[in-house]
């Protein structure tokens, strides 16, 4: 991949930590991904596609900016696609799920910040991302604390961060200001691209995300059967690829994978034996390269069937309604669908734990296991209702706290086979 190194460096990117950055996750990927037994023969296309994450897709973005087309990064799942795509601009999810240049970026966080928002400095810092180099606009938003005050921080390092301010409880008055906030964000898109947001192009937005939504929703379904037709690190890495790649080349590509899997369910063929125990994942989300929990999980005895998660089904479950005739039907539609967005910012929050027990019932899980990146306070908050909830219901439950090194790996590992061994 040599040959992308002009492109890295006019971007900006500094090359030598980039190599560094890419070894880790070249590394990472073949260890922990290309590792793995029976996995369906459809999944090469996310393998090409992990190979060329730093490659083909930014020379792709690069060439949708030469023909005039702007590119959007964001940190959180509620920032609209639709309203992007209706734009005519390209969404892209920015994934820090890496620690990178820690210590510079100890100068700009205190220490107790998590994992995710320093690793998103971190790739700032470092100069290692080419989506946040190549993007025209960034979104912040208003979601947790450590987020909403990094943005401001963040503002520094980056020229063109846009902050969306979200609400905090599922009120009239919060419907309201995600509705004018979407409102506002819907005037930025068509200032920045220079194109009206019509009907039609609403309408197209909706569409494409929803066929995308609608195909991950068909993945899950299949997740369902036992054996497990797929692991859960490569449904992960579907969820995970889905911020980034075409949307509509990523909706075909996740079918072929159904197919594929819907054949292998009649034939009774799975990832592993009929009968192993099956984990629900909840929490914090995972963005590439975060495989960790997954990693450690299935190779000890488990798999992982479904993940309540922004990487997963709490980001993509609700579809939009696409019936609306007129840009503002459409719009509101929108709001209705990102305001179910069950982020543990929001208080209060029970509809989580309805979805957690409903995903537990429906993937046919042997057991919870609850995810929090450390100094991540709203979902440290919720890991214990949670827990106790679900243990009171007979569901067997794990709370586990981590961060993106490998230094507690052998103690996770440890903790989690004997869980794993009860069940
Ligand atoms: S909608 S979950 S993607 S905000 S892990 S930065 S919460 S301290 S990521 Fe999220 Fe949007 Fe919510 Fe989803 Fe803060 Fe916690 Fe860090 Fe987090």
């Amino acid at each position: 991949s040599n040959d992308y190194r002009p492109m890295w460096e006019e971007l900006g990117l500094d090359l030598d930590a980039h190599d560094a950055l890419l070894n880790v996750l070249n590394q990472g990927y073949g260890d922990i991904y290309l590792s793995q037994q029976n996995r369906p023969e459809t999944m090469a296309y996310f393998d090409f596609v992990m190979s060329e994450v730093h490659g083909l897709r930014i020379r792709e973005l690069l060439d949708e900016k030469d023909k005039g087309r702007k590119i959007v990064g964001s940190y959180c799942v509620f920032v609209p696609e639709e309203i992007v795509l209706a734009a005519d601009a390209t969404l892209v999810g920015l994934c820090s799920g890496a620690d990178f240049a820690l210590e510079e970026v100890e100068n700009w966080l205190p220490r107790n910040t998590c994992a995710l928002i320093k690793s998103s400095f971190g790739f700032k810092l470092g100069k290692v991302c080419p989506y946040l180099e190549c993007a025209d606009m960034i979104v912040g938003e208003n979601t947790c604390d450590g987020k909403k005050k990094a943005y401001e921080t963040f503002s520094s390092l980056v020229e063109n961060l846009y902050v969306m301010d979200l609400p905090q409880v599922k009120s009239d008055p919060g419907k309201t200001l995600l509705a004018a906030e979407f409102d506002r964000f819907r005037q930025a898109m068509e200032h920045l691209t220079g194109k009206p947001i019509t009907a039609e192009s609403l309408k197209y937005g909706i569409e494409t995300v929803n066929a995308k939504r609608a195909a991950l929703h068909r993945l899950y379904a299949l997740r369902h059967a036992d054996p497990a037709p797929i692991s859960g690190l490569d449904a992960l890495l579907a969820n995970q690829v889905s911020f980034y790649d075409n949307p509509a080349r990523f909706t075909e590509s996740v079918h072929k994978i159904c197919d594929e899997l819907e054949s292998r369910i009649a034939e009774k063929k799975g990832v592993f034996p009929e009968k192993t125990p099956r984990i629900l994942v909840s929490g914090c989300p995972q963005a590439v390269p975060n495989w960790k929990l997954h990693h450690i999980v299935e190779t000890s005895g488990a798999v992982i069937v479904g993940e309540e998660s922004c990487v997963g089904e709490r980001g993509t479950r609700n579809l939009t309604d696409d019936t609306g005739g007129t840009p503002e039907e459409m719009m509101e539609a929108i709001v209705d669908r990102y305001f179910q967005i069950n982020c543990a910012i929001f208080t209060p929050n029970g509809d989580r734990l309805d979805h957690i027990r409903q995903m537990a019932a429906d993937y046919k899980a042997d057991a919870v296991i609850h995810y929090s990146l450390q100094f991540c306070q709203p979902y440290l908050m919720e890991s214990l209702p949670v827990e106790n909830t679900l243990k009171n219901e007979g569901l067997p439950a794990l709370r586990i706290e981590t961060d993106y090194s490998m230094q507690d790996a052998g103690q996770l590992k440890t903790r989690i086979e004997a869980f794993i061994e009860q069940l």
